[in-house]
């Protein structure tokens, strides 16, 4: 079902700075950049390398208010990792088999992701602790 791990999200405070030292310390190159409304953020995608279906890359996230996903995470946790998302084939049929084994969806159906992505997440407290999100890159 996984071919890939597509990105680990990193929620930070403020972006341009760690934008600076992710792209400075690990050569890393920003490759998009975008705000997403629907999911509360500004984000933007460093890309690390290619693998079977998309890329793989580090996606920083400040939270557009305090009480969106990524707002509250901060307020509770501080900084740091955020979630961990895999690259499926088929996001819609991913979820279908997911759901059928107990594991609690927060997405009815697939929301728009980072380049155009399809994406759904999952309940971290049926994942061992860890927000889960799956990401169907876009068919090139
Ligand atoms: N990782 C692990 N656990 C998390 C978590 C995270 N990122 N966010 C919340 N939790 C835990 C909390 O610690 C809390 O646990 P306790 O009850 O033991 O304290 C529990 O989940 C409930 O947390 P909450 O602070 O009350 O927050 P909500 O239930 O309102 O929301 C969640 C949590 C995961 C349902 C919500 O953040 C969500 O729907 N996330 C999916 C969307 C998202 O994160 N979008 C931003 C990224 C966009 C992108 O990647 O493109
Ligand atoms: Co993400």
């Amino acid at each position: 079902m996984f071919m890939r791990i597509d990105h680990i999200g990193i929620a930070c405070k403020d972006i341009e700075a760690k934008i600076a030292f992710f792209s400075e310390t690990f050569e890393l190159t920003v490759v998009a950049r975008e705000v997403n409304e629907e999911q509360g953020v500004k984000e933007a995608m460093l890309h690390i390398a290619d693998g079977e279906g998309g890329g793989s890359y580090i996606q920083l996230l400040e939270p557009l208010s305090e009480d969106s996903p990524v707002g509250k995470f901060i307020a509770k946790r501080g900084e740091g990792v955020h979630h961990v998302a895999f690259g499926v084939p088929d996001v819609t049929q991913a979820m279908a088999k997911i759901s059928e084994k107990g594991v609690r969806l927060l997405d009815e159906r697939p929301r728009h992701g980072s380049m155009g992505s399809e994406i759904a997440f999952l309940h971290p407290k049926d994942v061992g602790g860890m927000l889960t999100e799956l990401v169907q890159a876009p068919r090139l």
